[in-house]
C-alpha cells in the first residue's frame, strides 16, 4: 500500500522550507522525519493504533504538524483541544471520543495532567516523543477515519464530527486547485488548530502545496502587520473579526505606517475571509484601504469549504460565489422540492467526497443531517446573477462570534447554574467587530443581584472565553408563546 498522500507530497517538497518560526526554518523533511519519530512513540511497541483516538494539545507550529502528522502514520484519529478551553470542556471531549492518549506540549502537558489523571488517560509528552528512537510503521488506507473535530449545534453539546483522510484530501485539494496554491506561497497560521478553517484552509493546504507557514501563537494585530509590512506573506486568510480589527489597527496608525502596510497587503496575490458573513461594508473599506478585493467563501466542519468567489473573476461583496471544484450544492426548501429559480431562498445542502463520514457516536444525528444523500447544512441561501448569497441560518440556537459556532444552549445551560439565574435565554445580536455578540437575557432569582462583569467573571473556568456573555439583559419574565415555551424572535424583539 503506498503512503498517504499528505506524506507523498511532503517528500516532494523535503529540501523546502515548511515553517518559519522565531527567525529560523524547518524543512518538510525534517518534518517528516519528526512526525516518524512521533509516531513510534505513539505506538510504543505496537503495530497499528488501529484509530484510537488520540488528542493534541499543542501551540501551533512545526511541532504542532510533527505530532497530527505522527498521529496519521501510527494510524491513530487526531482529535484537537482548543487550547484554551477549560478543563471540562477537554474532559468532555476526551470522553465522548473516547480517547486513550493525549499528545501535549510542555504547557499543554502541565494544564491538562490532572484530567488524564482523573480519566486514567495516557498523557505522552512530545518532547520525549520527539526523539523517540523510529520503529516501523503501518500502512494507513485512506478510507480510515483521520480526524475528530468538536463543533457545536442544536444540541446542548458539541458534536465530534469524524473525516477520513480522503475526505481531509478531497476538502484540501479542491482549495488548491481553485486558489492556486503553489509551493510559492508564504502564509502567516494564526487562528486555532482544532477548526477547520485553520487546520485545513491554511495549515492544511499550505503542506498539502510545499508552501511556508508562519505560526503565531495567536492573532497579534501588531505583531501579524510588522510581518505584512516586511513582505512575509503571499496569502493571508482569516476571519471577518480579524479585518475588523486590522482595519482599526491601520487607521489609528501613523500615515507611513499605514501607507507601508496597505501597500503590503496590496502585493499579496489573495486574501480570503470566511468562517462568517463578511459585511459589504468591511469588504470596501478594506478595498479602500489596500485594493485588495477579499475572497468570501463559506464552508462548515462537516463539509469543508463548498462556496467561493473566484480567484479570477468577479468577487461580489454579500456573495459566496459558486461550488468548489468537486462540489455539489443544491437549495431545498424545507419539506418542499429543490429549488431551480433565482431569488427563491433555500437550505444549502452539499454532497461530495469532502463531506464528513458521521458525528462520533451518533448514528441517529448522522442520519438525520443528511436526506437523500445529501448533507443538510442548516443555512439558508439564494442565487441570484448566478451567485449565491447567505441569508442566515435555520436555527435560532447557533450563534457565530468572532468565527466560533457556539451553541445558545451550551451557554444556557451554565448560566442556568448560576445561583442568582432563575431563567436564561442566550441569543446572538448584530455586533460591528464580532458579527454576532453572545447576549443573555436573564429572569433573577427573588433579591439576587447580577452583574455582566460578574458574570463573565463567574464564566471564566465555566466556559471558554468566547462563550461568555458579552451583553446582559434582566427582565421580569421571558416571552412565551401559547405553550408555554421561551420564543426567541420574541427575545431578540426586547432589543429593536
Ligand atoms: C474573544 N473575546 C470575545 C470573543 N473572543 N468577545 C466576544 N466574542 C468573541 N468571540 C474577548 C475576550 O474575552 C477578551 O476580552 C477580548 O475579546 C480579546 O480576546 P482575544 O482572544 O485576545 O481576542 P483576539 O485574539 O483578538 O481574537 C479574535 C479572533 C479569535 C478573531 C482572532 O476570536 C479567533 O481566532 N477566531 C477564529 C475562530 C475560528 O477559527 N473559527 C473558524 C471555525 S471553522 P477581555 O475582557 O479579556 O479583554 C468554520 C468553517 C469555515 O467556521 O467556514 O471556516
Ligand atoms: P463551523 O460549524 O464552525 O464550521 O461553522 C460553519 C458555519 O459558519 C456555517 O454553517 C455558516 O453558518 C457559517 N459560515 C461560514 N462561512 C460563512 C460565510 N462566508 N458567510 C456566512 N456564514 C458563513
Amino acid at each position: 500500500m503506498s503512503d498517504l498522500p499528505f506524506l507523498t507530497r511532503a517528500r516532494e517538497h523535503a529540501g523546502r522550507a515548511a515553517f518559519s518560526e522565531g527567525g529560523s526554518s524547518r524543512k518538510y523533511e525534517e518534518l517528516v522525519a519528526a512526525s516518524g519519530r512521533v509516531a513510534s512513540a505513539l505506538l510504543a511497541g505496537s503495530a497499528d493504533l488501529s484509530e484510537a483516538r488520540t488528542a493534541l494539545l499543542v501551540a501551533p507550529g512545526f511541532d504542532h504538524a510533527a505530532a497530527q502528522w505522527g498521529v496519521w502514520r501510527a494510524g491513530g484519529v487526531k482529535v484537537p483541544l482548543c487550547l484554551s478551553a477549560t478543563e471540562s470542556e477537554w474532559e468532555y471531549a476526551l470522553t465522548d471520543a473516547g480517547v486513550s492518549t493525549v499528545l501535549a506540549d510542555a504547557p499543554g502537558a502541565a494544564k491538562v495532567e490532572p484530567v488524564c489523571r482523573r480519566l486514567g488517560v495516557r498523557l505522552v509528552r512530545l518532547e520525549e516523543a520527539l526523539t523517540a528512537a523510529e520503529a516501523a510503521l503501518p500502512a494507513v488506507a485512506e478510507t480510515r477515519d483521520a480526524m475528530i473535530l468538536y463543533t457545536s449545534g442544536t444540541t446542548s453539546r458539541p458534536k465530534g464530527v469524524v473525516t477520513t483522510h480522503a475526505n481531509l484530501a478531497a476538502q484540501m485539494s479542491s482549495l488548491v486547485e481553485a486558489w492556486e496554491w503553489s509551493r510559492e506561497d508564504r502564509i502567516p497560521m494564526f487562528l486555532p488548530l482544532h477548526h477547520v478553517h485553520g487546520v485545513v484552509n491554511v495549515t492544511g493546504c499550505a503542506l498539502w502545496s510545499g508552501a511556508l507557514i508562519e505560526p503565531f501563537a495567536r492573532f497579534d494585530a501588531a505583531a501579524v502587520l510588522t510581518r505584512v509590512r516586511a513582505g512575509a506573506y503571499t496569502v493571508f486568510m482569516a476571519v471577518p473579526t480579524v479585518y475588523v480589527k486590522l482595519i482599526e489597527a491601520l487607521e489609528s496608525a501613523g500615515a507611513e505606517e499605514r501607507e507601508s502596510a496597505c501597500a503590503a497587503f496590496r502585493r499579496m496575490r489573495l486574501m480570503v475571509s470566511g468562517s462568517a458573513a463578511l459585511p459589504a461594508t468591511v469588504f470596501e473599506k478594506w478595498a479602500a484601504l489596500t485594493g485588495q478585493r477579499l475572497l468570501e467563501r463559506y464552508g462548515m466542519t462537516e463539509i469543508g469549504m463548498a462556496l467561493s468567489n473566484p480567484l479570477r473573476g468577479e468577487r461580489r461583496p454579500g456573495a459566496v460565489g459558486t461550488p468548489l471544484p468537486g462540489v455539489s450544492v443544491r437549495l431545498k426548501q424545507e419539506n418542499g422540492p429543490v429549488v431551480t429559480a433565482e431569488g427563491e431562498p433555500g437550505e444549502i445542502q452539499v454532497r461530495g467526497p469532502g463531506v464528513f463520514r458521521c458525528y462520533w457516536g451518533r448514528e441517529e444525528a448522522t442520519r438525520e443531517t443528511f436526506e437523500d444523500g445529501w448533507f443538510r447544512t442548516g443555512d439558508m441561501a439564494v442565487m441570484e446573477s448566478g451567485y449565491y448569497r447567505i441569508m442566515g441560518r435555520l436555527s435560532v440556537d447557533i450563534i457565530k462570534s468572532g468565527g466560533y459556532k457556539l451553541s445558545a444552549l451550551e451557554i444556557e445551560a451554565a448560566l442556568l447554574e448560576h445561583p442568582a439565574v432563575a431563567e436564561c435565554a442566550v441569543i446572538g445580536l448584530p455586533d460591528d467587530t464580532w458579527g454576532e455578540a453572545v447576549t443573555a437575557v436573564c429572569v433573577t432569582r427573588p433579591g439576587a443581584v447580577l452583574e455582566l462583569k460578574a458574570l463573565r467573571d463567574w464564566c471564566k473556568g465555566r466556559l471558554s472565553v468566547y462563550k461568555a456573555p458579552q451583553r446582559l439583559l434582566i427582565v421580569p419574565e421571558l416571552p412565551r408563546n401559547a405553550m408555554g415555551k421561551v420564543t426567541k424572535p420574541a427575545v431578540r424583539k426586547l432589543f429593536d
